[in-house]
């Protein structure tokens, strides 16, 4: 039996009615099954969006908002889980039946994709899986510019914000159109911690686990179980793509396929960076392929990126020339180092997305590096950073703040924390008071860097709301006189 005729004897509840939730909704809906969706708020839905609408667009489902419900939970025997919930905590656990079977949006893709085989649908599609703490989204993005520009037809899905279940729902809509259009050949999925802990069936060509640094501990508790999580995506993949850079990446079997990328010297079928008339070149074995400095990501982290984009497409297959010849095309995503348009003659960059520990020393560094290569090194660095802290130890930044950073402006729930490590520091109260100061405190040619090393849930709607009033903020300054 399918998978869906199976589900049209099963009380299935989808759990959280945010962006996952609904791409849930929607596909459960054009497939004609009967549901419940339950979201412990009173109103999770966008603000053009009501609970009367939903009832109209989904008339087989019914919809229960403003907290858990343990009846449904407990006679549901398919829980389709949003990665934002916790299934553990006690609310959720203990009403779970054990005959019932919980899984994330992903998984279900999965199980879908890979029933493709078996009738006349066709081939699965091929998927290329993308975790890790840090570098995620520029790597998938990276990877579907390279796509579309050697003629790939290949779509972005996961936690970069694009449902994978919605390829199946628009295929389905569209052939019921009479509208024939084609599913990709390639998925390039971007996976969070939060999804791998409800996947176990993707078949990926490869997948890779691109650094570890302290993420998301007051979910998973410990590094050691955040590590396991992330690294769980190894076993549903062919080849594994790991960062000699960082043993935490590697792949926990030890028979499987393997293809590395790091910053030192490659050896033969490795990638990695070399040095050609003095410049540091990525590199695949001893073929040298294009300088960093041809490259607009700048910063050790980004060559990282670059080198596993470089991989991945190696292992789909990809002419190396081909996305050697358009890596420079790519011009990043935005809250990602950014520099801000200012009036004065300071330096400003937006990291909003640095929403931890190891993605804020890679910018520190990436920027001081910069700066000596350029021959500033008397530059000062002024960071603002803190938010909510997803319960990190901020010690690490203690070497690069100590190193690098004239001044740290603090704000938000864990901004204290982060001000304890270092005597120059500030505490402010908003984001508009941290521009100020810095602004204050700045000489002409001094970089301002906001990289929170903190989520942003405790003073914004999210990372790219506390980037644009970081870019308002920097704007709205008065003109140097
Ligand atoms: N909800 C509750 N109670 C809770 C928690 C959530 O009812 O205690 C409900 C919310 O009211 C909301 C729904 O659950 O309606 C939200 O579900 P969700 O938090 O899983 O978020 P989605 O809107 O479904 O978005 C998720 C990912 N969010 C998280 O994992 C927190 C998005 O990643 C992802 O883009 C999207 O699925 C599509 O795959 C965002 C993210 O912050 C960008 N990810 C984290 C990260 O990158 O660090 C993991
Ligand atoms: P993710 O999707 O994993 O959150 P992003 O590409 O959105 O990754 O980048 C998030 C943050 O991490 C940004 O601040 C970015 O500058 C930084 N970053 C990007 N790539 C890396 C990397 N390879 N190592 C460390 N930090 C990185």
């Amino acid at each position: 039996m399918t998978l869906l005729a199976d589900f049209k004897h099963k009380q299935i509840l989808v759990l959280g009615a945010g962006i996952t939730g609904m791409s849930c909704v929607r596909y459960l809906s054009a497939q004609g099954l009967c549901f419940t969706v339950n979201d412990s708020r009173t109103n999770p839905f966008a603000a053009n969006y009501s609970t009367e609408q939903f009832s109209k667009d989904f008339p087989t489902a019914s919809l229960h908002l403003g907290q858990w419900h343990i009846e449904l939970i407990s006679r549901a025997d398919i829980i389709l889980i949003s990665p934002g919930i916790d299934s553990t905590i006690e609310e959720i656990a203990q009403h779970i039946n054990d005959d019932c079977c919980v899984m994330g949006d992903v998984e279900l893709f999965c199980q879908l994709n890979n029933e493709r085989n078996l009738g006349e649908q066709g081939k699965p599609i091929d998927i290329i899986a993308v975790t890790g703490s840090n570098g995620k989204s520029t790597v998938v993005s990276l990877l579907a510019y390279l796509a579309k520009a050697l003629g790939v037809n290949a779509q972005l899905g996961g936690n970069i914000g694009q449902p994978v279940l919605d390829i199946f729902t628009d295929e389905k809509r569209n052939k019921n159109a009479g509208k024939g259009k084609e599913l990709p050949e390639l998925l390039i999925l971007e996976l969070s911690s939060f999804q791998l802990e409800t996947l176990k069936s993707m078949q990926a060509i490869a997948t890779s686990v691109l650094n570890l640094s302290d993420d998301h501990l007051d979910r998973h508790q410990s590094m050691a179980n955040y590590q396991k999580i992330k690294q769980g995506i190894y076993q549903q993949g062919k080849l594994a793509i790991t960062n000699r850079d960082d043993v935490a990446t590697e792949s926990p079997n030890k028979s499987q396929p393997i293809l590395s990328f790091g910053s030192d010297m490659p050896k033969e079928n490795q990638f990695g960076i070399t040095i050609v008339d003095g410049k540091a070149t990525l590199a695949f074995g001893e073929q040298s392929l294009i300088a960093l400095d041809q490259l607009p990501l700048a910063g050790m982290h980004n060559a990282l990126n670059y080198l596993t984009a470089l991989a991945f497409g190696h292992s789909a297959g990809w002419s190396l020339t081909a996305m050697v010849n358009n890596l420079a095309g790519f011009t990043g995503l935005a809250h990602r180092c950014q520099r801000v348009d200012s009036k004065d003659d300071i330096t400003w960059i937006n990291d909003s997305k640095a929403t931890n520990v190891g993605a804020t020393i890679a910018a520190i560094n990436g920027l001081a590096q910069t700066l000596t290569s350029q021959g500033k090194a008397k530059q000062r660095l002024i960071l603002i950073a803190g938010g909510d802290g997803k319960g990190a130890d901020f010690t690490p930044l203690i070497k690069p703040l100590t190193q690098h950073v004239s001044q740290v402006i603090t704000l938000g729930k864990d901004g204290d924390k982060i001000a304890q490590l270092v005597e120059n520091s500030c505490k402010v109260i908003s984001l508009i008071e941290a521009v100020e100061v810095a602004n204050a405190n700045a000489n002409i040619g001094d970089i301002v860097l906001l990289s929170p090393a903190c989520a942003s849930l405790d003073m914004f709607k999210n990372f790219a709301d506390r980037g644009e009033q970081f870019i308002t903020a920097v704007t709205q300054l008065p003109e140097a006189s």
